[in-house]
């Protein structure tokens, strides 16, 4: 009884984590402290205002205005933008795309539902714009994940009611989300870190339109 496909956008379509992880750490750097890798976990999925309240705290920085906070989160996005500005179609991941084709082909309905503001510049440098009937992002959310309003509005959006919408997400934060919208979430990635998913496969690569039968 699956009639839409609702998908994250960082870390399911595509692998945008490594730039933010750079252009974060440059800014963690220029103010003379660093974090490690397995910390950028902790930052996926997470909104740019909140990841940036994580990371201050990692490195003891607790005399920033919000003045000066909103300098720092625009200062990141300049480095960001500036690497996704030259991002191709040859960085989405592994059967995304096509998995996205199997299930317009099969008629079912498909979104994308992600924190990220920068969504449009993406979607539009990957060329997957077509490929989705709506897309909410960072730009039409006020509830951050885990918070399901980004999937809600998804499902609204497609007109199809939250029982039957799945969502694939890689983040602990968005599988939260998905479950509290009422509705069914894979997982992409582990099995450790996404426990209360339905399911969860290492990638689009290896979902199947049967699979979804069997949620
Ligand atoms: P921006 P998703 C999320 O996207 C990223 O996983 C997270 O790391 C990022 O901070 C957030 O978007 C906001 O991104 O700064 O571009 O608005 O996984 O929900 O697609
Ligand atoms: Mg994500």
């Amino acid at each position: 009884n699956i009639q839409a496909c609702i998908f994250d956008l960082d870390g399911v379509i595509v692998d945008t984590a490594v730039y933010h992880y750079k252009a974060w750490k440059r800014l963690a750097n220029g103010m003379g402290f660093d974090f490690t890798e397995q910390q950028n976990e902790q930052l996926k999925g997470v909104s740019r205002m909140a990841s940036l309240d994580l990371i201050l705290g990692w490195g003891n920085i607790t005399n920033k205005t919000d003045d000066e906070k909103e300098q720092l989160a625009t200062q990141k996005n300049e480095w960001y933008t500036d690497m996704i500005n030259t991002m191709t179609p040859a960085e989405i991941l592994p059967g995304a795309r096509e998995f996205v084709l199997s299930c317009r082909d099969a008629g079912l309905k498909t979104a994308i539902g992600s924190a990220s503001k920068n969504t449009p510049t993406i979607l539009t440098r990957l060329e997957l714009l077509p490929l989705f009937d709506a897309v909410i992002d960072g730009n039409s959310v006020s509830k951050p994940k885990p918070d399901p309003e980004v999937f809600t509005k998804g499902a609204e959006a497609l007109q199809v009611a939250a029982a039957n919408c799945v969502v694939f997400e890689d983040a602990i934060a968005g599988i939260e989300a998905a479950i509290a919208g009422g509705m069914k979430a894979v997982g992409i990635g582990s099995p450790d870190t996404l426990k209360q998913a339905n399911l969860v496969v290492s990638g689009l690569d290896k979902m199947t339109l049967e699979m979804l039968e069997e949620l």
